[in-house]
């Protein structure tokens, strides 16, 4: 089938998987980032969507969706007011309405191949699957500085107290039942990059696991986050997380998850998909 029919026709039925992407001040990331995450939602046997959210970035980047050509996957923008990565994966989060939604780095720092594991979970009935570079299969390039690295370790600590299990809450990769994460969203408070915890601990509070899955992950250059700027903002943020899930009561959660429709006419076997 030529190309634009078959962007025709799955751009006209509503996704089966709707992928956010944050970015602040992306414009030299993200054109190769997109093209990537195109490619590879382009070659699935569904609708797919991407939904870019640009926090008024002072450079190119609202210019670089809105430019962005037609094709068989969809990429729109949304603006959100309010700073930091988790208000806007937070604000993209809530704009989805696919069966399946998740979230991934401008940089695609985790190998786009994990997709079809994350996918095949979902439709297995997995709630909740994100990457880990903690797994023992996983393929980790890691740069981060000394500061980084002790950083991250003391994180991981305070953080697995409200996460008790994961091994990795920070790995910008992550998917979920969409309608679990849409509920989780809309309670979550955390604007910075702390929102993984609070995120998968919302879920993991209505009674849904978590399932850590290998990646290849690669550190980028032109990371927007400094240890020096934004140590003393996570740790506060994890105690205000802290703090907020001990007062807010956990409400339980209707079963999350349906057999997909069929978006594209292919029989969509959970246990058979690819
Ligand atoms: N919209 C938005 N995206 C952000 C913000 N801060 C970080 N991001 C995005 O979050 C993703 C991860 O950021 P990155 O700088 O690569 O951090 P690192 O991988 O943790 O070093 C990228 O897509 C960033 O553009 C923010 O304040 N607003
Ligand atoms: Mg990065």
């Amino acid at each position: 089938m030529p190309l634009s029919r078959q962007g025709d026709e799955r751009t006209s039925r509503p996704p089966l998987l709707e992928i956010v992407v944050p970015a602040f001040n992306e414009e030299g990331r993200l054109p190769r980032g997109l093209m990537q995450l195109c490619a590879k939602l382009a070659r699935m046997p569904f609708p797919t969507a991407v939904i870019v959210v640009d926090n008024n970035s002072t450079d190119r980047t609202a210019e670089v969706v809105k430019t962005w050509p037609p094709g068989p996957v969809p990429v729109r923008l949304v603006q959100c007011a309010i700073s930091g990565k988790g208000a806007a994966v937070r604000a993209g989060l809530l704009g989805t309405t696919a069966p399946f939604a998740g979230f991934c780095d401008a940089d695609m720092a985790t190998d786009l191949s994990a997709v079809d594991t994350a996918l095949r979970l979902l439709l297995s009935g997995e709630p909740v699957v994100i990457g880990s570079r903690a797994h023992e299969d996983s393929v980790v390039e890691n740069r981060h500085s000394r500061v980084r690295e002790l950083g991250a370790y003391g994180f991981r600590a305070l953080a697995g107290v409200l996460v008790p299990g994961v091994s990795d809450t920070q790995c910008g990769f992550k998917f979920f039942d969409g309608v679990l994460v849409r509920e989780a969203a809309a309670a979550l408070r955390t604007p910075g990059f702390a929102f993984d915890v609070e995120l998968l601990a919302r879920c993991a509070g209505q009674g849904s696991r978590v399932r850590e899955i290998p990646v290849r992950w690669r550190d980028m250059p032109g990371s927007r986050f400094s240890p020096a700027r934004h140590t003393f903002g996570i740790v506060l943020e994890l105690g205000r997380i802290w703090l907020r899930l001990r007062v807010q009561p956990r409400t339980a959660v209707r079963p999350a998850w349906e057999p997909p429709l069929d978006p594209v006419g292919t029989p969509l076997d959970p246990v058979g998909y690819p």
